[in-house]
């Protein structure tokens, strides 16, 4: 891999051609050359198609036909590959939808209302909450904080360029104000970290994790309003969440409007309250971006600094359980973990989370998936030992982009380059096979067969992935 900063090599692709006339001793052959440019190529051409307005990128234009919280920051990396006024303008797009109390709704509606997606902006009555923006409507719940980070990348990959320096400073106070939200309205006792009160702002919607929790949530006749989903009518339905999965999702927005969406009073009352694996490593991680970031920027970084030392503390006692050997979600209304292993856990890596010792025992396990007889590619979203795991249904199992794209940072950051290789090669062979899905197949002798991925085609994160994994292979 290029370590951009130990070759002081800024690696600025201002197009496809410019990137391949790099040297190739910088691009280690995962593939031929003319497969990663052409991949190269395809992953920006889906980007540049998603793109509305020349500002905001759409996750898969029939799937999800809005802004995307975190996929946006996936994006805004993808699009530093070869366009980097293009990031900028993603990042700032996707800003906009920022409550005057700091919170990034999970999606910014730019658009007016579309048929085929719900809950659409009329769903959630954003405006009605004096915190929320008035030129554009949102949602009212948040998704993992990758914002930091993503910033920090495009500094990284454009150390030089004037525009991203600027980009940099103006944006900085707005990921420092998302964090201050998190500390102050989503940690009532102050241990550092974060809690969310729906599934869907864990990223992972019907992950197993959640399953126990959702079905000890009564709803009574009336406790809901009538709905019509779209996402079954769009995607293979068995892939999707059950119907019984979207009432409690329901249920839970309800609960969040009620409230104004105000994490105090949503803390007294909501059955889901979770302080998350994934979305706080995301912090952490995006916490320390804002350090390093800070540093070259002469920013004074204390109070950043003084979060994340408890954060990490916090994580690395509280959410590590022995007998998983990995650590796990904390369930504040039932005071338990739960227990059950599951990829978010493995990007407290990515965060620097873990001791040595905790990180090997988090890579072996990788590695010892990879080893199997019935071969699986790495890394499965979900436990593929337990009775739960479905390598077809969406959070339940399959591979998804973006999380193998913090694994591989993950494993990396602590020296384990052989098995995060072996991640990235996993990923990107899928997509050379199967195409720019969704998520995919972990089973090997199974996605060998296949000739297309899950979900929704013509994936932004998807694109954005494959962009960065090639730039730095
Ligand atoms: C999925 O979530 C949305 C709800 O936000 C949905 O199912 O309608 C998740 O995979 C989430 O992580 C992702 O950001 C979103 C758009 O790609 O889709």
């Amino acid at each position: 891999m290029i370590n951009t900063k130990a070759y002081g090599f800024g690696v600025f692709i201002s197009s496809v051609d410019h990137y391949f006339h790099l040297p190739q001793a910088f691009r280690a052959s995962i593939m031929s050359i003319k497969n990663q440019k052409r991949l190269f190529k395809e992953a920006s051409q889906i980007l540049k198609g998603n793109t509305w307005e020349d500002r905001y990128t759409v996750p898969s234009a029939n799937l999800y036909p809005y802004q995307w919280n975190w996929d946006s920051g996936f994006v805004a990396m993808g699009f530093a590959h070869f366009d980097v006024s293009r990031a900028i303008r993603e990042m700032e797009s996707l800003f906009e939808g920022q409550w005057e109390n700091g919170m990034l709704p999970h999606i910014v509606f730019h658009s007016k209302e579309q048929e085929g997606y719900f809950p659409g902006p009329s769903y959630w009555e954003s405006k009605k909450v004096e915190a929320a923006p008035r030129h554009v409507e949102t949602s009212g719940i948040t998704q993992p904080p990758v914002h930091g980070f993503i910033l920090e990348r495009i500094l990284d990959l454009h150390p030089d360029n004037e525009e991203v320096k600027a980009f940099a400073k103006a944006f900085y106070p707005k990921i420092l104000k998302l964090h201050r939200y998190f500390y102050d309205y989503r940690d009532p006792k102050r241990e550092g970290l974060a809690f969310i009160f729906h599934p869907w702002a864990s990223g992972r919607d019907n992950s197993p994790l959640w399953d126990d929790l959702v079905r000890t949530i009564p709803i009574k006749p009336g406790d809901i309003p009538s709905y019509k989903r779209y996402d079954n009518l769009k995607a293979d339905p068995s892939e999707r969440p059950s119907d019984k999965d979207y009432d409690i999702y329901v249920y839970l927005m309800e609960l969040g409007k009620r409230h104004q969406y105000n994490g105090k009073l949503i803390a007294k009352e909501s059955p889901f309250l979770v302080q998350d694996t994934l979305f706080n490593a995301m912090l952490i991680r995006s916490n320390d971006a804002l350090i390093n970031i800070g540093s070259t920027l002469g920013i004074d970084t204390k109070e950043v600094q003084e979060w994340n030392k408890q954060s990490k503390k916090a994580f690395d006692t509280k959410l590590w359980v022995d007998s998983l050997e990995t650590y796990a979600p904390y369930d504040l209304q039932n005071n338990r973990h739960i227990d059950l292993k599951e990829i978010g856990a493995f990007t407290a890596l990515y965060a620097g989370i873990p001791s040595k010792e905790r990180a090997l025992k988090l890579k072996e396990y990788i590695a010892s998936l990879a080893d199997r007889p019935e071969g699986f590619r790495v890394m499965p979203s979900f436990d593929p030992d337990h009775k739960i795991f479905n390598p077809r249904k969406y959070w339940k199992g399959p591979i998804w982009p973006q999380m193998n794209w913090l694994v591989y940072q993950g494993l990396n950051r602590y020296g384990f380059n052989g098995t995060a290789n072996q991640v990235k090669s996993d990923f990107i062979d899928l997509v050379d096979k199967l195409g720019f899905y969704e998520y995919f197949d972990p089973r090997k002798s199974v996605a060998d067969q296949l000739d297309h991925g899950y979900g929704g085609d013509h994936f932004s994160w998807t694109a954005a992935v494959v962009l960065d994994f090639i730039a730095n292979s």
